[in-house]
């Protein structure tokens, strides 16, 4: 092909090592990045996109420690499983880095040190908080204490989980550390600011050339300069991450949010310095004809279209981006996907049950572009059935099956053309610019949806001109057909490629077709040539059936636990569960839900309210050995006392009651 256009630099969010990739995240920056670098590459154009994880931060510290292992261990775990994920689900980065590697932490130290020789930050003294015992200042995450606004006793030392409210460490009533529990003393420690308010002015006259931005990126940036841009501290008093590479900053480390965004520079060095070219990387980064952009969740934005482009504008030498197409959340089915709270089908699960075309379609064709979308099993199913198999999956099938029968396995040749032929590839040369429009916009779903108007029109192509018939009557007709149909189908493994592009390798091999000719531009062309023989046929997408989702559906991990969800051992240890003897039952009156039960725990008796009479009747419940919390505050139900309370298990909005055999006698400890 003729020389490459456009240069553009890709980038997707750096996940933090610390949690396996859900397909929220896909959905977000990831999948739709993808899609885009496969389409640029499709018309030649020269193209770069860069990933890697974040490995540093107090969360990772944070991780480690609870864990009793140090963070190098947390983020190989998780910088390998999310790579493989990544790879399995067909995202295809030029380079996969890690913000742990030398070269990063080089980076960011140049930029770090460029920029306070610039005499650009500033200095400042702050009050933190210091654990004696520890011997380290403690980052807002490593505090908790009671907030001074609802009164919430675990509150953290930057929110309140509870009201919301954003605090300081030293707002804090009460503070302890997370770790040790020890009770930290008030000390001074110095930081380093990146001065954000003074690129305020210039930020917004910048942002204000970006009216073709997202209207959600622009208004979220408005919102942020309506409030005022603020000086921010840029240097953490921490072990683990990039350390400040002046003296006199022994224990302190470079702000995450500062260095991770720098990792997209070291990783594009890293990646040229593989390559041999270990210059190349200014090409990019310091060049104003490349397009940069950034592919982010909305809840990066402010460090992507504020903090960074600062930055990179008081380093000088750099280009800033040129588009950060941010989507908002993909959630699962109605509740929100994260990483902490166990809530989210991970990528690492998902790729071992389905094709990863079949995953990519159903997210790629529901993403979150505009406002939040839902995630449900059923369309794994429903996209796979109706519109892969039925639109896609039929016309491969449909035309190979006849060339194979009728042909010989050999592609026929072409005769007369006529008016249905030349629509139908005018229609497919005029699609791919109506869906080259839609990429170039970031608008994917759209794209995806003219795509699949193509492969319905060569459905329609297939039928109108019924080469069933023709072959009866006019075998050079029907060979025509076939042969358009076949070429219809090299165009379609184009089209389809930037989101299905393990299918679109299918059908290549199907066709028994090469990447020669594999080119945008060809799309809606006569490319295969006639006589030649067509590879072994594969049904592209089997049938998903009922179970398979529902299967799934029940699966849906719940793997990992947020923090606070966590409780300690002695706190567990408090809590006394004691098998009882149900004495006595009956249904409390005007009560759906609840029946009162006299039990008897060894050789005393109390009085229990439960709600389970919609699944027990009073007398099957009689002589029952249950387990109860015996030392439960009493507590008022419908007026009645209720003295404890009594384990059941919950499975489909299904209550069971917990029950023991009758070897074990009514008052024993359960330990
Ligand atoms: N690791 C946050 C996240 O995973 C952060 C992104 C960094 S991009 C430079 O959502
Ligand atoms: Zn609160």
């Amino acid at each position: 092909m003729k020389d490459k256009k456009n240069k553009y630099l890709v980038t997707s969010a750096l996940p933090y090592a610390n949690g396996h990739l859900h397909i929220g995240h896909i959905a977000g920056a990831y999948l739709p990045a993808d899609i885009y670098v496969r389409y640029r590459k499709l018309k030649n154009d020269d193209i770069i996109f860069i990933c890697g994880s974040d490995e540093h931060g107090t969360a990772i510290e944070m991780s480690a420690i609870k864990e009793g292992v140090t963070p190098k261990e947390i983020i190989d775990n998780y910088h390998f499983s999310n790579k493989k994920a990544f790879e399995d689900l067909g995202i295809n980065f030029d380079i996969y880095s890690r913000t742990s590697n030398p070269i990063h932490h080089d980076t960011s130290q140049e930029i770090f040190l460029n920029l306070f020789k610039k005499g650009i930050l500033i200095q400042k003294k702050e009050k933190q908080l210091y654990s004696e015992r520890e011997k380290r200042f403690l980052a807002d995450r490593y505090v908790e204490g009671t907030c001074p606004k609802c009164g919430y006793e675990e509150a953290r030392g930057d929110q309140c989980e509870k009201c919301g409210t954003n605090l300081s460490p030293l707002e804090l009533i009460n503070p302890r550390s997370k770790i040790t529990g020890d009770t930290p003393v008030i000390k001074e420690s110095t930081h380093y600011y990146f001065p954000l308010g003074k690129y305020q002015t210039e930020l917004e006259s910048w942002i204000n050339t970006r009216q073709h931005w997202k209207p959600n990126v622009i208004n979220y940036c408005n919102g942020w300069f309506k409030s005022g841009l603020q000086d921010r501290a840029i240097t953490r008093d921490l072990d683990w991450g990039v350390k400040v590479p002046l003296q006199g900053n022994e224990g302190k480390v470079i702000y995450v949010w500062f260095e991770a965004p720098i990792g997209y520079i070291s990783a594009t060095k890293e990646l040229f310095i593989n390559r041999k070219e270990p210059e190349k990387w200014k090409e990019y980064w310091c060049n104003p004809e490349v397009k940069l952009i950034h592919f982010i969740g909305k809840d990066n934005i402010v460090f992507h279209a504020i903090v960074f482009p600062a930055i990179l504008k008081a380093n000088g030498d750099f280009i800033l981006p040129e588009n950060i197409p941010a989507n908002e959340f993909l959630n699962l089915e109605g509740g929100k996907q994260s990483k902490s709270k166990g809530h989210g089908v991970l990528v690492k699960d998902i790729v071992k049950e389905f094709n990863p075309d079949v995953i990519r379609y159903t997210l790629a064709s529901n993403l979150p572009e505009n406002r939040d979308t839902d995630f449900y099993w059923k369309d794994i199913q429903t996209k796979n059935n109706n519109e892969l198999a039925a639109i896609l999956g039929n016309f491969i099938n449909r035309t190979v099956v006849f060339a194979k029968s009728k042909f010989n396995n050999n592609i026929p040749n072409r005769y007369e053309e006529y008016k249905s032929d030349t629509d139908i590839f005018d229609y497919l040369s005029l699609q791919k610019n109506v869906i080259s429009k839609h990429y170039d916009n970031f608008r994917f779903k759209d794209a995806i949806n003219e795509t699949m108007n193509c492969v319905r029109a060569a459905n329609k192509y297939f039928n109108d001109n019924e080469p069933w018939k023709e072959i009866k009557n006019n075998i050079h007709r029907a060979e025509t057909i076939i042969n358009n149909c076949l070429q219809i189908c090299y165009s379609v493994s184009i089209l389809i490629s930037p989101f299905l592009p393990f299918t679109s390798e299918k059908i290549l091999k199907i066709l028994n077709a090469g990447k020669k000719d594999f080119y945008w531009e060809n799309t809606g062309k006569i490319i295969l040539e006639a006589d030649k023989s067509l590879g072994k046929n594969e049904i592209l997408f089997p049938q998903i059936n009922n179970n398979e989702i529902m299967q799934e559906d029940l699966n849906t991990t719940t793997e990992q636990q947020s923090e606070s969800e966590l409780i300690d051992l002695e706190y567990f240890k408090k809590i006394k569960l004691k098998v009882a003897k149900i004495i006595e039952c009956e249904k409390i009156p005007n009560s759906k839900k609840l029946v009162k039960l006299k039990i008897e725990i060894g050789k005393k008796t109390k009085q229990l309210v439960a709600g389970i009479s919609e699944y027990y009747k009073p007398e099957e419940l009689l002589g029952k050995l249950i387990i109860v919390v015996d030392n439960l505050k009493k507590t008022k139900l419908m007026g009645i006392e209720s003295e404890g309370m009594l384990l059941a298990a919950k499975k489909n909005g299904k209550l069971t009651l917990l029950t023991v055999q009758k070897e074990i006698e009514s008052g024993s400890e359960i330990s």
